[in-house]
């Protein structure tokens, strides 16, 4: 039998979940879409025939209509959704971040940890793109030696009204700081904030690009260009450094044109597309395991729990400047 979704929140990234889980992913259905303006609530009703509205996720669970949850909501909406959801036993799918801070992190962490098993999964899809497993597989095989460095690009086009200057850190580095240890193999021990000349062209109340760097357990050293107003287009790449080789992910694919004098290549505009194999995949695999029984098929809320720890000596970096330790506790064996 399908499995029912209700999708928290009918912004862009709720939007895309119910057209993906509508079109392409197979052995569920959006049941209930939980969302308080009335616009966006119809128009997403709309995409979806047969799927009931409501305003609060308490009223979709009492009314019996969700087996399972994923939140779409803006990061700093998550905590009050996860409660209720939690509390009703639901497999939750969350978008990133798990939620603002690590305290609300942590009480995340102990609810869940009453339940029998991990019921969350976070929202990192990177760990689903192609190129990211590729590269993960090249540095755990070994073939072209040790990882000695990294170098990551995270370029956005341009960014909301709603973006302000941390949410360079906690809506867009967060990536970073879940997938270069995923990749790497290696938590992050340091994180540190560089600033080159400013771009005129940013909002002014952002002051970017920043130049983020981190140092890893294993030695590995981490840069991160990230820019969120290149106005041509959107682009995540990375080049990795080994010993006797080098890897690249992210460079612009598809038709090539020559013409004109010039040659070129389209490039994506929003992550929506760059990754939209990653979130196909991702989605597919968590309904796959709800439906098995085992929840969680990819990164859990431990994963999340840590990005808010590094996202908050990212912050303090980014505000205080120096470089910033990161000293996580030791991961709860309910989490192994
Ligand atoms: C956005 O929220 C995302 O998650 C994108 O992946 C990221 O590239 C962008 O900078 C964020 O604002």
């Amino acid at each position: 039998n399908e499995l029912r979704v209700g999708v928290v929140g009918a912004g862009a990234m709720g939007a895309d979940h119910i057209a993906r889980i509508t079109h392409r992913t197979s052995g569920a259905a959006v049941s209930a879409i939980i969302e308080p303006n009335p616009d966006r609530a119809a128009a997403a009703a709309e995409s979806a025939p047969g799927t009931a509205t409501f305003t609060r996720i308490e009223d979709a669970i009492d009314a019996g209509t969700v087996d399972a949850v994923l939140v779409a909501t803006p990061g700093q909406f998550h905590f009050p959704v996860l409660e209720p959801a939690l509390d009703a036993r639901l497999p939750i799918l969350c978008e990133k971040p798990l939620t603002q801070d690590s305290t609300s992190s942590w009480a995340v962490l102990e609810q869940e940890q009453k339940l029998d098993r991990p019921h969350i999964q976070v929202g990192f899809m990177r760990r689903f793109d192609p190129e990211y497993r590729a590269l993960r597989d090249v540095i755990a095989a070994g073939d072209a030696g040790e990882l000695l460095m990294l170098h990551c690009i995270h370029r956005n086009p341009s960014v909301p009204e709603s973006y302000l200057q941390r949410m360079l850190i906690t809506d867009s580095v967060v990536h970073e700081f879940d997938v270069v240890p995923w990749l790497a193999g290696s938590p992050i021990k340091t994180v540190e904030v560089k600033f080159p000349r400013r771009n005129t062209l940013a909002p002014e109340r952002l002051r970017e690009p920043i130049l983020v760097l981190m140092e890893l357990e294993n030695g590995v050293l981490v840069d991160v260009e990230m820019n969120v107003s290149v106005q041509f287009g959107y682009q995540v790449a990375a080049e990795a450094v080994f010993e006797s080789g080098i890897a690249h992910i992210g460079q612009p694919s598809g038709l090539q044109l020559w013409q004109g004098g010039r040659v070129s290549t389209a490039e994506h505009t929003s992550f929506v597309t760059r990754f939209a194999d990653a979130y196909d995949a991702e989605v597919q695999r968590w309904v796959d395991a709800v439906r098995a029984g085992t929840l969680v098929d990819g990164p859990n809320a431990w994963d999340g729990y840590l990005v808010s720890r590094a996202c908050e000596a990212g912050i303090a970096a980014l505000e205080g400047g120096g470089i910033q330790s990161i000293d996580a506790p030791a991961r709860p064996s309910f989490y192994a």
